[in-house]
C-alpha cells in the first residue's frame, strides 16, 4: 500500500486514538485542532488518556513521526473528527463544527484529496450540508466512515470491530477502506454515504430502544413487587431473547442523542424510537421518586443525608456528558429543590454543587447511598457501606440487600 498523507482534525476521543492508530499503521500523520492547549500538550508528548494500550500506541506514533498543530496543512486524505452537537429545540444535527473543518481543509487542500467524515452525523447532513460547501473545487471526493468505538475499549475496538464507509464511488471508497486497514483487522463494508450515515444512527437508536425496553420492565416489575433483574436473568436464557440492562438513565454523548436526529427529521414517522427516548430520559426523575419513598420507608427526612454515587455516564469513565446523575440534578433544580449531595472517584475537580471531592467524607456525612454509576471503585469498596441503606440502581453491589429500581 502507498504511503498516504492524512491530517486528523479533532483530537477528542476518537480523532486522537484514531490519529495514532494511523501512524503506528506507517502513514504520514498530522492531527489538527484548534485547542491550543491541547495541541502544545501533545507535542510536550503528554498522552491524554488513561485507557488501556493508548500510552503504547502514543509512543510508536511518535516514533513514526506524528505531529500536532492547529493550522490546516495540505495532504491527501483529510479524516473529520469534530463533535456534532444537537440542537436541543429542533433536535436537528447542528452541523457547524463539521462545516467550518471542511471549509478550511478546501481552502488548503490537494487537487484530488479525500475528506472522510467521522463524526456522527444525521442522515442526508453530507448531501444537505458539506457538499455544496465543495461543489467548486473540482476533484476533491467525499466519504462518511462513521466510528463505532466505544469509551473504555478503544484501543481494542479500534482494531477489531467491523466498520462502513461510505462514498460516492466505489474507487473512493476502496481506497479509504485500504488505509483503514492498516490498523483494522474487522471487517469493512463499502456503501453509498446515505447507507452510511443511516445505519450509524441506526445502530445507537437500536441500543436506546432496547435499553428503554428494560427500563419500562423495571416500571412494571417495580409495581407489581417483582425483581427486574431475575425476570431479565430468566428470559435470557431463552436462546432468542437478549434483554439488556435497566438503569437511573440514558447518557453519554452517541446513544441519547442520535435517536433524536430521527426524531428531528422524520417527526411524522417516529414512535417507538420517541418512546424509548422518553422513557430512558424519565429514569432519573423515576430513581428521585423511588429515593424520597426509601427515605419516607427508613425516617430519613433530610436530603443532606442522601449520597448519589457517580456523576459520569457510564462506568469507570471520566465523560459526564448527559449523564443521568446531571439530569437527575437539573430535575431537581427546576422544582427549585436543594442540591444534592454528589460523590464520583473520577471527577475530581468540583463540577456541581453539592459535590464531595472525598471518598471518606461523601460515606461518613449520609445514612442513604444511591449508586448511580457502577464504578468498579465502590464495588472494590462495598464493605464500607455495611451500616448504610444502599439504593443500588446499577444492580453491582453484592455486600449485603439493598434497595433496587
Ligand atoms: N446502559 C443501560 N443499560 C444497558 C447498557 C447501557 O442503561 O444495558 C446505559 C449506560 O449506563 C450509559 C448509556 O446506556 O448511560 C450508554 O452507554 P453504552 O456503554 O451502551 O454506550 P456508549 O454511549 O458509551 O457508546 C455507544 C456505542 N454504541 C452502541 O453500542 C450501538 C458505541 O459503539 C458507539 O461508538 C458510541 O455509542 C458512539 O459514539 O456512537
Amino acid at each position: 500500500m502507498d504511503k498516504v498523507s492524512i491530517t486528523v482534525v479533532g483530537l477528542g476521543y476518537i480523532g486522537l486514538p484514531t490519529a495514532l492508530m494511523l501512524s503506528a499503521g506507517g502513514h504520514q500523520v498530522i492531527g489538527v485542532d484548534n485547542n491550543s492547549s491541547l495541541v502544545k500538550k501533545l507535542n510536550s508528548e503528554e498522552n491524554l488518556f488513561l485507557e488501556e494500550g493508548m500510552e503504547e500506541l502514543f509512543n510508536i506514533a511518535r516514533t513514526n513521526g506524528i505531529s500536532f498543530c492547529e493550522e490546516m496543512p495540505s495532504t491527501d486524505i483529510y479524516i473529520v473528527c469534530v463533535p456534532t452537537p444537537y440542537i436541543k429545540q429542533s433536535k436537528k444535527v447542528d452541523p457547524t463544527y463539521i462545516c467550518n473543518a471542511v471549509e478550511s481543509i478546501s481552502g488548503v487542500c490537494r487537487g484530488e484529496a479525500i475528506i472522510v467524515v467521522e463524526s456522527t452525523i444525521s442522515p442526508g447532513t453530507i448531501d444537505n450540508y458539506v457538499r455544496p460547501l465543495i461543489k467548486n473545487k473540482k476533484g476533491i471526493e467525499l466519504a462518511h466512515a462513521p466510528e463505532r468505538i466505544i469509551p473504555g475499549s478503544i484501543v481494542n475496538e479500534l482494531r477489531n470491530n467491523a466498520r462502513t464507509i461510505g462514498a460516492d464511488s466505489p474507487k473512493v471508497g476502496n481506497r479509504i477502506k485500504e488505509i483503514y486497514q492498516s490498523f483494522c483487522k474487522g471487517r469493512i463494508v463499502v456503501t453509498d454515504i446515505r447507507t452510511a450515515e443511516m445505519t450509524k444512527v441506526v445502530e445507537n437508536t437500536y441500543r436506546d430502544v432496547n435499553i428503554a425496553f428494560a427500563n419500562e420492565l423495571a416500571k412494571i416489575c417495580r409495581s407489581s413487587g417483582l425483581d427486574v433483574y431475575e425476570i431479565i436473568r430468566i428470559a435470557n436464557l431463552h436462546p432468542r431473547v437478549n434483554i439488556l440492562q435497566p438503569g437511573p438513565g440514558v447518557g453519554g454523548h452517541c446513544i441519547s442523542v442520535d435517536p433524536w436526529f430521527l426524531v428531528g427529521d422524520y417527526p411524522g414517522l417516529v414512535n417507538i424510537i420517541l418512546s424509548a427516548r422518553n422513557i430512558n430520559d424519565s429514569m432519573p426523575e423515576f430513581v428521585l421518586e423511588r429515593t424520597a419513598q426509601i427515605m419516607k420507608e427508613n425516617g430519613i427526612d433530610k436530603t443532606d443525608r442522601v449520597g448519589f454515587y457517580g456523576l459520569t455516564y457510564k462506568e469507570d469513565v471520566d465523560d459526564v456528558r448527559e449523564s443521568p446523575t446531571l439530569q437527575l440534578i437539573e430535575s431537581r433544580r427546576k422544582h427549585l429543590s436543594e442540591p444534592v449531595k454528589t460523590y464520583d472517584p473520577y471527577i475530581k475537580k468540583q463540577l456541581v454543587e453539592g459535590q464531595v471531592l472525598d471518598f471518606d467524607e461523601f460515606i461518613s456525612g449520609i445514612d442513604l447511598i444511591v449508586i448511580m454509576v457502577g464504578h468498579k471503585q465502590i464495588i472494590d469498596n462495598q464493605d464500607m457501606l455495611k451500616d448504610k441503606i444502599i439504593f443500588d440502581t446499577k444492580n453491582v453491589i453484592t455486600v449485603k440487600s439493598t434497595y433496587k429500581l
